[in-house]
C-alpha cells in the first residue's frame, strides 16, 4: 500500500505564516531561525503516520545490511555537512565552534556505529530442554517517542534516533523548544539518505503541550527522554501508568575528586574542563570538587586563579573557552543559585557575576564561578545548577570522601585523580555513578554504555545496550517432535 507524504509539521515556516517557534541566539539575542510549531493536536497525526510507515514499509523486515546502508549514508551525509550544521548549531545553542563541530561528528558517529551494530547483531539459540529448537530474537516496539533537551542538539537526537531506527522502529522526535532547528536538519538528511518517509517525524513544540501529549499517546510504545530529573519523573509516572518501557537520561551533580597524590597539573586541567566545558551545561559536569584536605588550600587557590583566566567569549571566536548559557532565563536561574550560595555563607573565589561590558553584555553569559566554604548538604552542593558554577569541598580519608561524594540524589558520573591504582579502583567501585573517569574526565564515546544510578536515570544509551533499549525480546520455540505432545 503506498503511503502518503508525511504531514508537514516540520519545515521552517515561511515568513509571517505562523504559528512558529523562534530560536534565539543566546550569544547576542539575534533571531537564529524560526520553525513551524506543532500543537498537541498534531501528535495524533504524527503517531498515526509513524505506525503507517512501520506497517507499510519493509523497514522492520528489511535485510539488516540494507537497513545498515541507510544508516551509514545518514552518517556520511552528516559528516559531509559538518560545517553548515555546526554553524546552525552555534546559532541555535550558542556553543563554541569546536564544540558544535564535535556535536555533528558525534551524531555522524552514532549512525555509523549503529549501522555496524545493526548489521552484525545476532539473536541467541537457547539450549533446548526437549524436542524443539528455541531461540531469543530482538524485535522493535513499533513507534517510540524521543524527547531531547537543548544542551547537545543533534548529538542527543542521534543517540536516540540511530539505535531506535537500527532496531527497526519508527521515531517521533520532540526536540527542545530552545534549539528546534537541528532536528529538522537531521530529518532532511535522513530522507536524503533514503530513510523511508514517515519513519522519523519531528514535532517542534512545547514540552508541557506537545511533549506531554506524545508521552500519553496510546500509539507510542516506548519513551526515551533526556532532560531534567523532575520532567523525567513525570514522564516515568505516565510510563508506569501505561506500562510501557522508558529510558531516562537525567541530571547530575557529579563529584570530581582530587587526591593528594594526584598529578596536580593534570588534575587542574581536568577539573576546569570538567565543569566549565559547555559553560557547565552538561549532565556530566563535574560540579562538586572534593580535594584532600592536605592540599586543599593550595589546589583551590591555583584553581581560582585559572578559573579567572578562562577566556569567556563569543562562540565563533577561536580563542573562546566558555560561551554563553542557553538563555537569559537560564542565566537568571544560575545567578540565583550563586546568590543562594552567598546567602548560605559561600566564599566566591572566582566569577559570581554576568559580564556587563562590551559584546558579552548582549548575550546570556555568566562568568566561570568557584565557590567554597559551604557544607556538603547546602542546596548549591546538592542541586543541579547546569551552569559554570563549581563548589569545592575538602575531604579527610576515603570513608569521609565516599560518604560526601555519594551524598546526593544523583549518580550520573564521577572523576578521580590519584597516583595510586589500588585507591583509584577502590573509589571507582564505591562511587554511586554510571560512569567513572580515572585520571581523565568527560571522555565518552558511542560504543560504551552511558546512563545514571539513582535519580540520574533509568537504562543505558550507547553501546550494544543502547540498541537493546529500543528492542523487545521475542522467544520462539520450533517443534521437532517425533511423538505427538501429551498431557502427562
Ligand atoms: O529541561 P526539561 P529544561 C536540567 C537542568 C536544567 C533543567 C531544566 O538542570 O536547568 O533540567 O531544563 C520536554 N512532558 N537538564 O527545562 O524541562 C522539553 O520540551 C514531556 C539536564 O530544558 O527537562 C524538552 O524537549 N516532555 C539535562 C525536554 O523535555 C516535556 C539536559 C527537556 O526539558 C515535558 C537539560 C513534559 N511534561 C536540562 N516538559 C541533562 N541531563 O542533560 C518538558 N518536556
Amino acid at each position: 500500500m503506498p503511503i502518503p507524504e508525511p504531514p508537514r509539521f516540520c519545515p521552517p515556516a515561511p515568513a509571517g505564516a505562523g504559528p512558529f517557534l523562534l530560536s534565539i541566539n543566546p550569544a547576542d539575542g539575534s533571531q537564529a531561525g524560526r520553525v513551524a510549531q506543532a500543537r498537541a493536536a498534531d501528535v495524533d497525526g504524527a503517531v498515526a503516520h509513524a505506525w503507517q510507515a512501520v506497517r507499510c514499509q519493509p523497514w522492520r523486515d528489511l535485510r539488516l545490511d540494507r537497513r545498515a546502508d541507510v544508516l551509514y549514508e545518514i552518517g556520511r551525509l552528516l559528516r559531509a555537512e559538518r560545517e553548515p550544521l555546526a554553524r546552525l548549531q552555534m546559532a541555535d545553542s550558542g556553543k563554541p565552534w569546536k564544540e558544535c563541530l564535535h556535536m555533528v561528528d558525534s551524531a555522524a558517529g552514532s549512525f555509523r556505529y549503529y549501522a555496524a551494530v545493526c548489521e552484525t547483531l545476532q539473536g541467541e539459540i537457547t539450549p533446548a530442554r526437549g524436542e524443539y529448537f528455541s531461540m531469543a530474537i530482538a524485535e522493535p516496539f513499533g513507534v517510540i517517542a524521543a524527547i531531547t533537551p537543548w544542551n547537545s542538539p543533534i548529538m542527543n537526537e542521534a543517540q536516540k534516533v540511530a539505535p531506535a531506527l537500527a532496531a527497526g522502529n519508527a521515531v517521533v522526535l520532540k526536540p527542545s523548544e530552545e534549539t528546534p532547528q537541528l532536528a529538522l536538519e537531521l530529518l532532511r538528511v535522513c530522507h536524503q539518505a533514503g530513510l523511508p518517509q514517515g519513519l522519523l517525524q519531528v514535532l517542534n513544540g512545547s514540552g508541557e503541550e506537545v511533549g506531554a501529549a506524545l508521552v500519553r499517546h496510546p500509539g507510542v510504545r516506548m519513551l526515551s527522554f533526556t532532560g531534567g530529573t523532575e520532567t523525567g519523573r513525570a514522564i516515568a509516572a505516565v510510563a508506569g501508568q501505561r506500562l510501557i518501557p522508558v529510558g531516562l537520561e537525567l541530571g547530575g551533580k557529579s563529584p570530581h575528586i582530587v587526591c593528594a597524590d594526584a598529578d596536580r597539573e593534570a588534575a587542574l586541567a581536568g577539573v576546569l574542563s570538567g565543569i566549565f566545558g559547555s559553560a557547565g551545561q552538561s549532565c556530566v559536569a563535574g560540579s562538586r570538587l572534593f580535594v584532600e584536605r592536605t592540599i586543599y588550600a593550595e589546589f583551590v587557590a591555583a584553581l581560582a586563579q585559572r578559573t579567572r583566566a578562562l577566556r569567556v567569549g563569543l562562540p565563533d571566536d577561536p580563542g573562546t573557552q566558555v560561551g554563553p548559557l542557553i538563555s537569559w532565563q537560564h542565566r537568571d536561574k544560575v545567578a540565583g543559585y550563586v546568590e543562594l550560595g552567598r546567602r548560605e555563607g559561600a566564599r566566591v573565589l572566582a566569577g559570581g557575576y554576568a559580564p556587563e561590558q562590551g559584546a558579552l553584555a548582549r548575550g546570556a553569559f555568566y562568568m566561570p564561578t568557584l565557590l567554597d566554604g559551604l557544607p556538603a548538604q547546602a542546596r548549591v552542593c546538592q542541586e543541579e545548577i547546569f551552569g559554570p558554577v563549581l563548589v569545592a569541598l575538602p575531604f579527610d580519608g576515603e570513608d569521609d570522601l565516599i560518604e560526601q561524594a555519594n551524598g546526593t540524589a544523583f549518580g550520573l558520573a564521577a572523576g578521580i585523580w590519584t597516583g595510586s591504582y589500588p585507591r583509584a579502583w577502590r573509589l571507582a567501585r564505591a562511587l554511586e555513578a554510571g560512569s567513572v573517569w580515572i585520571n581523565t574526565y568527560k571522555q565518552s564515546h558511542i560504543a560504551t554504555p552511558f546512563g545514571g544510578f539513582k535519580d540520574s536515570g533509568i537504562g543505558r544509551e550507547k553501546g550494544l545496550q543502547g540498541l537493546r533499549l529500543y528492542s523487545q525480546n521475542k522467544s520462539i520455540y520450533w517443534g521437532l517432535h517425533t511423538q505427538p505432545l501429551s498431557l502427562g
